[in-house]
């Protein structure tokens, strides 16, 4: 089973650079001083133990990061954006597609407390206190902040199951499955039913677990006799064993330790997991009538943990899911001791792309640019002045460079963003 979901992530925009003046007493006109936009929060995702499931992030759902705000007077840069963490459980394989560059790539977020920072918050926007020059000690020149990224992000998590069914065939673990989760296993009345494992989300209170149900083991599974073996992978990194005995049968204790025999040959860490033994089919007569003795016979084996109760009435099923959830908790616990690793994947932010200059009409060339159209944007170019810091800058863009390289002349009308410029 494979827990899916798709999400896009907006990161916060940069907040606009400002323009501003300084205002002091004996000074009539004093420096610029308008401060930087913030920066737009970014968006993380981050591996935590303690989520079993995706199933908190809603398909389709546009998670966004809040902005910076933007620059004020007295060259005081806006408030970041706040970036937005996503937590998502250890072992997601996350795959995302940035809606500007098209850039595609992949990561497995295996360790806990690896983040990866997906979607980079825009920059903010610089404030006119950047734009003074010697000939321009006033310059009405910000620039507007860079918008956040956009990425749409498939997540996989290939789910590790925390608890493990096991027992002989025809015990009721499938039954047990089926009655616990969503899962809908074939149930069948003679041995052998279950082929494949089969996976299901258990909800415990405000938590979760996932439970393994595996073909059921006999005697000699280990080296191979039936289909157990080949499964029993699917049960060794689990935290606790819930073990199914069928009540009705004749030799329970005989059952009992023929699987532990078993789990022992394939490998004695299974052996060593904490182990609760379920006492199924308690609807049927004969097995409410020995139940005490039943259970006081595998006490006796130093079982500490036995419930008795019935898959298909689902009566002592609570009972199993509960305590099963103390050992998934405990195991967790322990792992989110290990010191988490906090390393920060960055997702590598594309550089500025060269500007492209491309032929409009006769006379008439349109220059797109992110960092030029931001530059304009933040200005009122009807002034000549704003005009002349304009073409410098987009002079270091290489903006002036391209557009001499297209062909442009004297005259000509040069678009950028919304701005029409008179190409000198
Ligand atoms: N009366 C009664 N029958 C049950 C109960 N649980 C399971 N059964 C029956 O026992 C049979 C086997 O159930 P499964 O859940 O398929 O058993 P399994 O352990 O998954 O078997 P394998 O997949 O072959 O290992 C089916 O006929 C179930 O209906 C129960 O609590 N009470
Ligand atoms: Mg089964």
């Amino acid at each position: 089973m494979i827990d899916h979901t798709f999400i896009t992530v907006v990161a916060g925009k940069g907040g606009n650079g400002a323009v501003a003046f300084r205002r002091e007493k004996y000074v009539p006109y004093g420096g610029p001083s308008g401060g930087d936009g913030g920066q737009g929060g970014s968006i993380l995702l981050k591996a935590n133990s303690q989520k079993a499931t995706l199933e908190e992030l809603t398909p389709g759902k546009i998670y966004k990061a809040s902005d910076g705000e933007n620059g004020k007077n007295k060259n005081k840069t806006g408030p970041s954006g706040k970036d937005l963490e996503i937590r998502v459980p250890v072992g997601t394989v996350v795959d995302w597609k940035h809606l500007d560059t098209g850039e595609a790539g992949s990561i497995d977020l295996d360790k806990e407390g690896d983040s990866l920072l997906v979607a980079h918050g825009g920059q903010g926007g610089k404030g006119n206190a950047h734009f003074a020059t010697s000939t321009n000690r006033a310059p009405r020149l910000a620039e507007s902040g860079e918008h956040g990224e956009t990425l749409e992000i498939t997540l996989d998590l290939k789910l590790l199951a925390d608890v493990g069914l096991v027992g002989l065939p025809n015990a009721g673990k499938s039954s047990f499955l089926a009655s616990t989760t969503g899962a809908n296993p074939k149930i069948g009345g003679y041995p052998f039913t279950t082929l494949e494992p089969n996976l299901g989300v258990v909800n415990v209170g405000w938590g979760t677990f996932i439970l393994a149900d595996i073909p059921g083991l006999i005697e000699g599974s280990h080296g191979g006799r039936g289909l157990g073996d080949q499964f029993l992978r699917h049960v060794e990194r689990t935290s606790v064993l819930v073990h199914i005995i069928d009540g009705s049968a004749e030799n329970l204790t005989g059952a009992w330790t023929s699987i532990n025999t078993e789990l022992e040959l394939y490998s004695p860490e299974l052996l060593s997991k904490p182990q609760i033994v379920f006492i199924n089919k308690l609807d049927l007569p004969e097995v409410q009538f020995n139940k005490d003795q039943l259970i006081k016979e595998l006490k006796d084996l130093g079982i500490s943990e036995v419930f008795a109760g019935s898959a298909i009435s689902a009566e002592g099923l609570d009972e199993v899911i509960r305590s099963s959830m103390k050992y998934v908790g405990e195991s967790r616990e322990r792992k989110t001791d290990k010191k988490p690793s906090d390393r920060v994947i960055l997702r590598p932010k594309p550089d500025h792309i060269k500007p492209t200059v491309q032929a409009v009409e006769a006379g008439v060339w349109r220059v797109i640019h992110e960092k030029a159209e931001r530059l304009v944007g933040g200005g009122h170019l009807s002034d000549m002045i704003i005009a002349a810091d304009v073409w410098r800058e987009l002079g270091n863009f290489g903006v002036v460079e391209e557009l001499e390289r297209a062909g442009a002349s004297s005259g000509d009308t040069v678009l950028l963003g919304e701005m029409e410029l008179i190409w000198r």
